[in-house]
């Protein structure tokens, strides 16, 4: 290895992280109000989520609280199930996999089969009395401060609309003003979707009631005018507001739900509290407040890869991008906007972002709108670590802790093992057991790639207490479970799973490739983790004994990784999955240092093709990106940025006019993988080392990140110009040996926590 002896100058400075404010603007805007759900835009706190439609004459947003799904506190678990375990893996050792399915199937599986979904709320309707024709429109989401805001003329007057969710208060906010003196008039009223809803004006405002159909959740809404220079009248099933210039709507949302065991809370008096608890709060510390905790998260990292169509409306925008994919700035844009998804959908106590993030407007959502976990979750939190999002990974490690405690059961009743495990789906109850059908649902291996997020985030933060009091204990359960559930392979010898599949390809078999390299990295995350925090040596003992056992990653007869044990994959299969190469991305299974590996899993990757839903493109720049080809991720960059809709568009995956993923349909993983994707092209810190511009496409040939995290607890701001590096600043908060690679050049130093390292320009880095 080739090195070069660059100059740091190194001050020690207190540590802070300061990132340069884009001199560009990151916005979506459109010039006529959204007509179909994918066109409007999404506003949240992590809980409570509305799509703001921005017509002049009838305001809509569609508002969901996360916690609103049909069902109730359940155990998932099929009582008797380990009974048949041997067999059906006898059966599938055998050969006899339609068998092992059928006895699956009827003894195996989730009781009930299927998990529940998560439901839309209402539509909060702000009806304008008395607005004539209207000019001058402009729509816009406002990324830098998480706000939506509506603007038109009429009648010479200058209308305003701002909405937010504000994490701080809890409630969503849609603030009216005109510039004229009693010329806002309107009337706020709720829909929902929900039969038999009920609405109420009372003393404070106007109340929203919801029941879910199937289950026994209950949601209450209230909506109250909280400041206003108007009359302002409480009807029966609607607020007047009359001759007012400003007014501020307030909504609170709750639902009967308090965890997953129990759904005993009440929603009247948690918007009754909400309402009591801001009586005394202005508009303008509302606002404030909402700025200054989306800004503390938002501002921490920028990026900016120079101009672009901005001046585009954001829907003319993706189909010129489809045609010419040279519009730098979309890119940048398109990260951010995945940042402001995930700060959106994903908060505090809450529940983590799931397949629609927040924002679902069907009773029957695709996929339940649920947590699936044999891609999508993860997907969802790929760009996190990277990109400074800390604080939307709570929800996440939650729900992997709750998995954690209902996949005991599961673990001990189906399997007879110890640890936990949780398979391709979870619903808000945690249901962990084998949902929908043999050949996709059992899959063991949810749980513990969920644990890579926890391990992960000690490898970014270093954070020591994390790693033994939240991380460790359920790392430790999910690779128990595996001590337990791991076959010996009568024929190969090696340590196989199963009954198991290759998400979604080719049924129930023993021995799936993703399956091995997820439990490898589980082992070895485990055995580095109990060195760290001195204990459990014995465990990990047990561990490092079983992981030289574990079925190896194989190359087959066309040049490819091995989807399976067996030589069997078909060169042809354009399936959307492409799971035996998660060692690749997001694992790091494979690395460049077992090239051949890596070629064959690029020569899988060639053969499954570019093609793909929403989430399957995205994750195929993160590949293309670990493979170092810069252009051809740039390639699936500019396939998911491309209209969802168009008649001449024959693909599937791309994104609707608000920038939304299509699966199709909507499905948000999608926005976070291309996220993800875009900043794993700038920087990779996997395996040891951070590597700078690992795969830079010709289209972004002059850029800048700042506030960009690596694993080590580093924080980096770097710019480059032609291709080649200009400036790097390297933070190290906790202290440590650094490996810094740019191409074939790497070099090694080491650092004090809170120290700040400079690239001197002089040195032209190549
Ligand atoms: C997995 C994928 C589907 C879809 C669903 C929610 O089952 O195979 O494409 O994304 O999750």
């Amino acid at each position: 290895m080739k090195k070069l002896i660059l100059l740091f100058s190194i001050l020690t400075l207190l540590f802070s992280c300061q990132a340069d404010k884009p001199d560009s603007a990151f916005k979506l805007w459109y010039d006529e109000p959204a007509v179909e759900w994918e066109e409007a835009l999404p506003v949240g706190n992590g809980r409570i989520g509305g799509m703001v439609y921005g017509d002049p004459q009838r305001e809509q947003i569609q508002f969901n609280e996360e916690t609103l799904w049909t069902g109730e506190p359940h155990e998932y678990q099929h009582p008797g199930a380990y009974q048949y375990l041997d067999t059906i893996r006898q059966l599938l050792f055998a050969g006899k996999q339609l068998e092992a399915d059928r006895l699956a199937m009827q003894n195996f599986m989730s009781i009930p089969l299927r998990q529940k979904f998560y439901q839309p709320f209402g539509d909060l309707i702000i009806e304008m009395v008395d607005l004539n024709e209207t000019t001058d429109y402009h729509r816009e989401l406002d990324l830098d401060e998480g706000m939506a805001r509506v603007s038109f003329n009429s009648d010479g007057y200058q209308h305003h609309r701002e909405f937010w969710v504000s994490y701080p208060d809890q409630v969503m906010a849609a603030r009216l003003t005109v510039n004229g003196k009693r010329k806002l008039n309107f009337d706020l009223a709720f829909n929902s979707a929900h039969e038999g809803f009920v609405v109420e004006g009372n003393e404070d405002g106007l109340s929203l009631k919801v029941k879910v159909q199937d289950g026994v959740l209950k949601g209450e809404a209230l909506a109250w005018i909280h400041e206003c220079d108007g009359i302002i009248t409480i009807k029966e099933n609607h607020i007047q507001v009359r001759d007012a210039s400003s007014a501020l709507i307030l909504l609170s949302a709750a639902t009967s739900f308090r965890d997953y065991q129990n759904a005993d809370a009440s929603p009247a008096l948690a918007c009754q509290n909400s309402f009591q608890d801001l009586k005394d709060k202005n508009y303008k510390t509302l606002r404030k407040d909402h700025l200054k905790d989306y800004k503390n998260i938002y501002d921490s990292f920028s990026l900016d890869f120079g101009k672009g169509k901005d001046s585009l409306p954001t829907n003319e925008r993706i189909l010129q991008f489809w045609k010419n994919p040279d519009d730098p700035s979309l890119l940048a844009l398109y990260a951010q906007y995945g940042r402001y998804l995930m700060i959106s959908s994903s908060r505090g106590d809450g529940q983590p972002a799931n397949l629609q993030g927040i924002w679902n407007p069907h009773i029957k959502p695709p996929w339940g709108s649920k947590w699936t976990v044999n891609i999508n979750t993860e997907m969802n939190y790929w760009p996190v670590e990277a990109t400074g999002l800390e604080d939307c990974l709570n929800p996440l490690f939650k729900l992997i802790e709750e998995c954690a405690e209902s996949g005991k059961k599961v673990a001990q009743e189906q399997y007879r093992a110890r640890g936990w495990v949780l398979h391709h789906n979870t619903d808000i109850w945690r249901g962990t057991a084998p949902i929908n059908a043999a050949n996709h649902g059992i899959w063991v291996s949810g749980g513990a790639w969920l644990t890579t997020h926890m391990w992960e985030h000690y490898l970014y933060s270093g954070d020591k207490d994390f790693l033994l009091n939240r991380a460790w204990p359920v790392m430790h359960g999910a690779a128990q479970f595996f001590v337990d559930y791991l076959v010996e392979d009568p024929v190969s010898g090696w340590l196989v799973s199963g009954p198991s599949n290759s998400p979604e390809n080719g049924g129930l078999v023993m021995g799936p490739t993703m399956d091995h390299q997820i439990i490898r990295s589980l082992f070895r995350a485990c055995i580095e983790a109990s060195e760290i925090l001195e204990i459990e040596t014995d465990f990990s003992d047990t561990l490092s004994a079983m992981l030289p056992r574990i079925a190896p990653n194989q190359i087959g007869q066309y040049g490819q990784l091995q989807e399976w044990m067996t030589d069997i994959d078909n060169p042809n299969n354009h399936h959307r999955h492409v799971s035996h190469l998660w060692g690749v991305h997001p694992g790091y299974d494979i690395t460049w240092e077992q090239k051949e590996l890596m070629e064959a899993a690029m020569q899988s990757l060639n053969q499954r093709g570019d093609e793909g839903t929403g989430w399957s493109l995205a994750w195929k720049i993160n590949f293309w990106a670990r493979f170092k080809d810069g252009n051809r991720a740039y390639k699936l960059v500019h396939m998911l940025l491309s209209p969802a809709e168009h008649p001449d568009r024959k693909i599937r995956g791309g994104s609707y006019p608000n920038l939304f993923d299509a699966h199709p349909p909507f499905q948000i993983d999608g926005n976070f993988g291309g996220t993800s994707g875009i900043v794993e092209m700038l920087i990779q810190s996997h395996n040891n080392e951070i590597q700078l511009l690992p795969a830079l496409p010709d289209a972004l040939a002059s850029g800048s990140i700042t506030g960009v995290r690596a694993r080590g607890g580093f924080i980096l701001d770097f710019s480059w110009k032609d291709g080649k590096l200009t400036n790097l600043k390297l933070m190290s908060t906790i202290g440590g040996n650094c490996t810094l690679r740019l191409g074939s050049y790497s070099v090694q130093f080491d650092s004090e926590p809170d120290t700040r390292f400079y690239f001197d320009g002089k040195l032209n880095m190549k």
